[in-house]
């Protein structure tokens, strides 16, 4: 009989997940099926890759990359750490618990290179469209090799989809932002505040991305950053130099008018509107159709579609928890697909999807949310054998992460918190996080500089 093949659509945190997972199983003696993972950059590490580039790439593919320069961790690191795979063991000596991108990537590499997963992997592979044959029980996958500019066709038992979702804007329209003489873009084509110093900085947007462009824009030196919401504001106290008004009813120029009657002149208008889940790659009826939230209707246990469980999402959720909440999902996956883990019928998955669903409908608050999301956690560590963390305690970091961005949000990536794998504690950072311009790998683990006795130099 020949064996189960499995296909993986992505190598970023999720992809690497499922990678990591079946390699688990095998060191422990098990029979893996063939599994390929198809990326369609030239490297792995999803958003964590950071490119350059905006628009197409070097092969004329939309840029899959949102991320930017000077991004520090937006939460601890204690909250996302690898429970088979510490920072303790990564770095061998404790760091801050807010690192900057380059940290993070070599991070999720180290695990990768450690168990040797790259064979598994064909870089500049896009997914370009998939069929499913009720009759054989197949997922026909139709490839294109970017290098080689060809094109093929293989066959998968079991299909994965790992593609992430902050990476096609949501590009809403204001009345007359065609005629604004500045710059305007979206959060997934900044790349870095360099080139918006000593402007006057419109966003719009009030989630992660406003915020984070915004703070940074701020401290490497903006002239000015107005937030601009449409539900709820960020609502922590800024510093003279950010303030939050309500949403933009339309620009005349290069001047914004608002909610509250105020209007504005602007050098450049970022529009941190988030993301739209795209699969081009997969017909309507296998499609996850979700906006960005905590937990997307017609996946049960948050990662099999419904109407066919051999089509697996994993990562779609909104994220509190991240490269743990993949790990917990890519062993369930891998579980099901060895077998070592059976479904329950159709409408029963229907019940247990039901019933996540409305709880995340009910939530009122961040705090909430943070519950809802460990609960998740909880519930997935139950049906796998991942190495089990405590999601409680990570919960309580996160609420305490929450409550010191409400206290200063220019300052909560100075605070350090204790691995629950581990139960180190993180060592404080050499130099404030606002004044630290330098994001590179090298200077974050350059030693704290020791303290010289008084009246000698240092
Ligand atoms: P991605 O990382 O997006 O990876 C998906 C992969 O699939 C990519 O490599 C892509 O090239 C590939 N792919 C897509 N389509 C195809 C196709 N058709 N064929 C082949 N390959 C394909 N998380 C945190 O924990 N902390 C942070 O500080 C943080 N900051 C963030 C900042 C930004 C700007 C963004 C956008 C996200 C941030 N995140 C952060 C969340 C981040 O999305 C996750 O950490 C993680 O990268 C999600 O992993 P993923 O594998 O699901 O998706
Ligand atoms: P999010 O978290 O999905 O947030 C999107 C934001 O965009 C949110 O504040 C929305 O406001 C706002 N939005 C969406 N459409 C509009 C329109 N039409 N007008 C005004 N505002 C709008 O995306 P982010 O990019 O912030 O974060 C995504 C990931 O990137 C995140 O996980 C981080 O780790 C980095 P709403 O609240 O719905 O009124």
């Amino acid at each position: 009989m020949s064996k189960t093949r499995i296909g993986i659509i992505g190598a970023g945190p999720s992809g690497l997940a499922q990678l990591r997972a079946f390699e688990a199983a095998k060191k422990e003696g098990h029979d893996i099926p063939e599994i390929v993972c198809f990326e369609k950059q030239e490297s792995w590490g999803g958003m964590w890759n950071y490119t350059w580039r905006t628009g197409v790439g070097k092969h004329g593919e939309p840029v899959h990359g949102s991320m930017y320069k000077y991004l520090w961790s937006n939460g601890p690191k204690e909250c996302l750490e690898f429970s088979d795979y510490s920072f303790d063991e990564h770095f061998k000596k404790p760091i801050s618990s807010f690192p900057p991108r380059p940290v993070l990537f070599d991070y999720i590499q180290g695990r990768m290179e450690k168990s040797d997963l790259k064979k598994y992997i064909r870089f500049n592979t896009v997914a370009r469209w998939t069929d499913y044959d009720p009759d054989t029980k197949k997922f026909s996958l139709v490839l294109d090799d970017l290098s080689q500019d060809r094109t093929y066709t293989e066959e998968f038992d079991y299909l994965i989809v790992a593609s992430g979702h902050f990476s096609t804007p949501n590009m809403p329209y204001f009345e007359g932002i065609e005629n604004f003489p500045g710059t305007v873009l979206h959060a997934h084509d900044f790349r870095g505040a360099d080139q918006f110093k000593d402007q006057k900085l419109l966003l719009i947007g009030s989630s992660y991305s406003a915020e984070d462009i915004g703070v940074q824009c701020y401290k490497h030196g903006a002239a000015s950053v107005t937030l601009s919401y449409r539900n709820n504001p960020i609502g922590v106290e800024w510093p003279e130099g950010i303030r939050e008004w309500p949403l933009v009813t339309h620009f005349e120029d290069n001047k914004a008018f608002f909610k509250n009657g105020a209007s504005e002149e602007f050098d450049a208008v970022i529009l941190c509107t988030g993301y739209q889940y795209k699969f081009p790659f997969l017909p309507d009826a296998l499609r996850l159709k979700t906006s960005n939230n905590l937990y997307p209707d017609n996946i049960y246990k948050g990662i099999f579609f419904n109407a066919l469980p051999q089509l697996i999402y994993l990562g779609m959720q909104d994220q509190y928890y991240t490269f743990n909440m993949f790990d917990a999902q890519a062993w369930v996956a891998r579980d099901y697909m060895m077998g070592r883990y059976q479904l329950p019928g159709k409408e029963e998955r229907r019940k247990d999807i039901d019933h996540w669903v409305e709880r995340n409908n009910s939530l009122e608050s961040a705090y909430e949310e943070v519950d809802f999301q460990s609960d998740y956690i909880k519930d997935l560590l139950e049906l796998s054998d991942y190495p089990p963390f405590n999601v409680d305690e990570v919960g309580e970091m996160f609420k305490q992460w929450l409550r010191d961005k409400e206290e200063n949000i220019l300052t909560y990536r100075d605070k350090t918190f204790r691995s629950v794998v581990t139960g180190t504690m993180a060592a404080e950072h050499h130099t404030p996080w606002m004044d630290e311009l330098d994001d590179s790998k090298e200077r974050f683990l350059k030693p704290k500089r020791k303290q010289a006795p008084v009246g000698q130099p240092v």
